[in-house]
């Protein structure tokens, strides 16, 4: 196969990848928390939290990254019936549901549940506002069991139940977990690319799929480079490289309005706040293909390029783009790590 029908096929495997859609619907009583946490799970401001919004007939759409949350109306059979709200809703096209509540179980959300059940579709329980789980005299695992209980008594004993916290960022980790081992594996790549980590480990499921993505990148980029570096001796392609920054800067959820936030706003992280967004663009990454592209240059191949032509220099813009992208991989990585460990507050290694 030649370099060139060889990174064709590493691009048409990328976009397909890049074409995967998650879409998760979350119903449940008005205030119970699915706007908090459609942002949560993201980890990014969405949804307006804190607005009342019982009287809401339409579902509201929120996208990022290629997953699709989707904020139910209330299910209530004297508006439509079920069959007519499940199709006006387009309620079984979801790759799986969430019935969020709070404080007591409903009826309706027991109601609606059946009929998505009996349809084959996954449904989780939320049962968010952890943080309020109290009650003077009984233990926590008490209380919880009492919650479980009575959703299982509701809606049968093979129910899952994850309690959350909004507020103090608990239990979310543990319903990502769940909800992406709900997803095919496709999908599931898709929704560790979206979802926010709140965990060192869900971390490094995202600096695996954006390595992954650095190789592959490296490689079309090898084959396909050819715009020339000024002062350098390879040539790369450059808005292949400003796609791989942008992918792992959004698998990071390091977007300007996520950087702006006072979590980011720490003098020691302000040098690679500053890299993460300056060098996400053609001028930056020219900047960066300078610095390191000439280590790569001088280090190996450079002086060969001329007697062996293409080969060498492919070689050459793999390695280049190879250094770039992991240069950029692991300014990202490091950002959202410090932030993650000052969240979990686990000393930071000197
Ligand atoms: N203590 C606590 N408050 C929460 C939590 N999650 C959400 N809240 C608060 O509960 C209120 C309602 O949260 P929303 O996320 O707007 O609830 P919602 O389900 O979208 O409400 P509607 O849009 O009216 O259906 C807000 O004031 C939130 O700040 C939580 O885990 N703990
Ligand atoms: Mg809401």
């Amino acid at each position: 196969m030649s370099l060139v029908v060889a990174a064709q096929s590493i691009r048409e495997k990328l976009t397909a990848e890049d074409a995967v859609h998650v879409s998760i619907a979350l119903f449940g009583q008005p205030g119970s928390g699915k706007s908090s946490l459609i942002n949560r799970l993201t980890g990014q401001k969405l949804a307006a939290e804190g607005v009342r919004n019982d009287v809401t007939t339409e579902r509201q759409d929120y996208e990022w990254n290629g997953l699709t949350l989707v904020d139910l109306p209330g299910y209530d059979t004297s508006k439509f019936p079920a069959d007519e709200y499940l199709s006006r809703f387009g309620v079984m096209k979801f790759d799986l549901l969430l019935c969020v509540f709070d404080g007591k179980f409903h009826e309706a959300d027991s109601a609606l549940f059946h009929e998505v059940s009996r349809r084959g579709k996954i449904c989780l329980f939320v049962r968010n506002k952890h943080d309020t789980l109290w009650q003077d005299g009984m233990e926590l695992g008490e209380l919880e069991q009492e919650v479980v209980d009575n959703v299982h008594q509701q809606v049968g004993g093979s129910a899952e139940v994850f309690f959350t916290s909004c507020r103090s960022n608990t239990g979310l980790d543990e319903l990502e977990q769940a909800i992406k081992r709900r997803l095919e594996p496709a999908k599931q790549e898709r929704w560790v690319r979206a979802a926010k980590a709140y965990t060192r480990a869900f971390l490094f499921e995202k600096k695996n799929l954006c390595e992954q993505r650095v190789t592959w990148t490296a490689a079309i980029s090898a084959a396909g480079g050819t715009i020339p570096i000024p002062g350098a001796n390879f040539a790369v392609d450059l808005p292949i490289l400003l796609s791989l920054f942008r992918f792992v800067r959004d698998t990071y959820g390091l977007t300007d309005r996520v950087l702006a936030t006072k979590e980011y706003a720490v003098p020691a992280l302000a040098p690679m706040v500053n890299g993460v967004i300056r060098f996400c663009s053609t001028e930056g990454i020219l900047m960066l293909l300078k610095q390191c592209g000439s280590l790569v240059a001088a280090e190996q191949f450079a002086k060969y390029v001329p007697v062996v032509g293409t080969v060498i220099a492919a070689s050459l813009g793999f390695a280049v783009t190879w250094k770039v992208g992991s240069y950029y991989l692991d300014d990202c990585h490091k950002l959202a790590a410090a932030v993650l460990d000052a969240r979990l507050q686990v000393p930071q290694e000197k």
